[in-house]
């Protein structure tokens, strides 16, 4: 692989929701970027289904033999524990790919089991490897946990999983300032299905599986709602894509004009996933602070409580969190790349 001897190799861990559209499709422009693998998870947005052949097909908007190779892994069909679950509107639309369309069909077949390709791929590779992690945790919770009895993995782990960089959690005001409320009943999109006003989205669907990416013992950057709530989808960065005019700025337009995600709430949302897309290739977008942190998972999944970020000195674990985030340089950086 010497032609790409410079290049970040990066793992990708997806919901294939509408902004991990936006953040694997700038790692795939990228440059100075080989993305690796992508494994789906079903504990998040998009049904599992659905959500690999949305992935797959999704790499014909490259136009590159190459990227249709990218191996595609079927990942979690359910949590490592409880049955949280994103509203099915909101599943429905994600399966749906928000009716934007794909330029044709990817001929390679999926992988039928994204455990077993993460274990080959770390015992077989010799090149340091970053993880982007944007869906609920559970493919990378079980295969850290697997690892705890599987010693051949955790030392090939240990060997070349540099970096997870993590969309996900927040820290409250009760541990920092300023602090960002959870996503899951925020004030501007009412959730009629749960009242749990403290959690982020990506924890919350699998409290164990982010618990055991905390715990894994890689250095973790967790891009976290207090640097995201910085970064909104603005009617300019909007337009600003859209006069790109090529492919993939014209899928990935469609897909934010669409009756779900601009016309469901009367406004974009936030810039989850591609923060931290773009983390991993400009890491001054943000600025961090280390925090020994867990996952509230103790109690049961109906409290309001469960999935909580917690600043523990005795059983958390060291994590960088995102506090800020510079909007104008990330949609600059985002947009010069999909215009490449
Ligand atoms: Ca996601």
């Amino acid at each position: 692989m010497k032609k790409n001897e410079n290049k970040i190799r990066v793992l990708i861990d997806t919901d294939v929701d509408f902004d991990d559209y936006m953040a694997m499709l700038y790692l795939l422009k990228h440059p100075a970027i080989e993305v690796t693998g992508i494994t789906v998870t079903g504990s998040g947005d998009v049904h599992l289904t659905p959500g690999v052949n949305n992935v797959s097909n999704m790499l014909t908007l490259l136009d590159n033999a190459n990227a249709l190779k990218i191996p595609v892994a079927r990942g979690a069909k359910a949590p490592m524990i409880y049955s949280n679950t994103f509203p099915g509107d909101a599943r429905d639309a994600a399966d749906a790919h928000y009716d934007a369309p794909f330029p044709g069909e990817n001929p390679n077949a999926p992988l039928d089991d994204a455990q077993l390709f993460l274990r080959n791929y770390f015992i077989n590779s010799d090149t340091p490897t970053t993880l982007l992690c944007i869906g609920g945790g559970s493919n990378w919770g079980r295969l850290f946990d697997s690892a705890k009895t599987d010693p051949q993995l955790r030392a090939a782990l240990d060997k070349n999983l540099e970096h997870i960089v993590m969309m996900g959690g927040n820290l409250l005001p009760e541990f920092v300032t300023p602090g960002a409320e959870g996503n899951i009943q925020p004030t501007m999109q009412p959730n009629p299905y749960y009242t749990n006003k403290v959690a982020e989205w990506n924890i919350f669907v699998d409290v164990r599986g982010a618990q055991e990416i905390f715990a894994g013992g890689i250095p973790i950057t967790l891009v976290a709602l207090n640097a995201t709530s910085q970064v909104p989808i603005t009617n300019d960065f909007v337009a600003r894509l859209a006069n790109i005019n090529n492919p993939i700025a014209n899928f990935l337009t469609e897909v934010l004009e669409s009756s779900t995600i601009k016309g469901g709430i009367g406004a974009y949302l936030d810039f989850w996933d591609p923060l931290a897309a773009c983390v991993i290739t400009n890491p001054e977008l943000i600025t961090t602070q280390s925090f020994p942190i867990r996952v509230e998972q103790e109690l049961d999944e109906e409290n309001d409580k469960s999935g909580m970020i917690i600043v523990d000195q005795n059983k958390g674990h060291s994590v960088n969190v995102a506090l800020t985030a510079n909007a104008s340089a990330v949609y600059s950086t985002f947009l010069e790349v999909i215009a490449s």
